[in-house]
């Protein structure tokens, strides 16, 4: 059986390579019977999105022979408690501090996304690397950062997750893919952990992904209202961005595994 890769960026005021600003991403990877109905889902995702509409969408389409595709298991979720940013940002300095990531490192981390880690300010359409012991920052073009593509549940795995879930409030696409990504991330070797808040103003929670911890949720890393948001993968040993970020397309399908709450 082949899958197919459906990938969308979408920007306002020109594309990416233009300078616009970027509005919404999505990295997606279904059976050949769910191309179309995806490549909806992530226009109509584009088209509709609160931080406006984008006059550039570039979607595409390309297949994934299945012998290419990797099974994971999901990273077990938890839940540390916050009431404001600051107590967020302090929460995942501490779990971070947990990874062996000093908390000058962490905090350069995490005011790199609250400030707009793009040159311009503004979000980045993917993530920054930063090196998880000295807190430089690896990526070759820092407007563009590094994407992950190429990952998804698998088909039949995904509404059974949801059931499991829907009972602690979490059965949303947004942390499917999420969950997806943090997975396909932390297992990626060179990789020690993910920092991750939501660029959309009307989301504020986000997480600390780790091998070692799983995916554990912040409820609030920033002030609603706010465009900033973002991802830091936090690497170690890695023997250039390059090859990482090669490591990182490598097509993945998520399987479940029992939540720890
Ligand atoms: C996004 O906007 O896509 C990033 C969401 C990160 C947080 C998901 C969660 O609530 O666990
Ligand atoms: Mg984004
Ligand atoms: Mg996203
Ligand atoms: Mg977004």
């Amino acid at each position: 059986m082949e899958w197919f890769s459906v990938r969308m960026r979408a920007a306002a005021g020109g594309s990416h390579e233009q300078g616009g600003s970027h509005i919404s991403g999505g990295e997606r990877l279904v059976p050949v019977d769910a191309v179309e109905s995806m490549v909806q889902s992530l226009v109509r995702r584009a088209m509709t999105h609160e931080l406006g509409r984008p006059d550039f969408v570039n979607v595409t389409v390309e297949v994934v022979p299945a012998e290419a595709v990797r099974s994971l298991p999901a990273l077990p979720i938890s839940k540390r408690e916050a009431e404001s940013v600051e107590q967020g940002h302090a929460v995942a300095v501490e779990i971070l501090g947990e990874l062996g990531i000093s908390r000058e490192v962490a905090e350069l981390a995490v005011c790199s996304i609250a400030e707009g880690p793009a040159p311009n300010g503004g979000a980045m359409r993917g993530a920054i690397v930063m090196d998880a012991d000295t807190g430089q920052r690896l990526e070759s073009d820092s407007a563009r950062g590094v994407r992950v593509a190429k990952i998804d549940w698998h088909p039949e795995e995904l509404q059974a997750w949801y059931e499991d879930v829907r009972s602690i409030g979490i059965a949303s696409e947004r942390i499917a893919e999420a969950l997806a990504l943090a997975t396909k991330v932390t297992h990626t070797p060179g990789t020690v952990a993910e920092l991750c808040w939501s660029d959309d103003p009307g989301y504020v929670s986000g997480y600390v992904a780790s091998a070692e911890l799983g995916y554990v949720r912040i409820p609030i890393l920033k002030e609603w209202g706010s465009p900033l948001g973002g991802r830091v993968f936090f690497v170690r040993g890695i023997s250039s961005v390059e090859d990482y970020e090669e490591a990182l397309q490598a097509p993945v399908l998520l399987r479940r595994e029992e939540n720890k709450r």
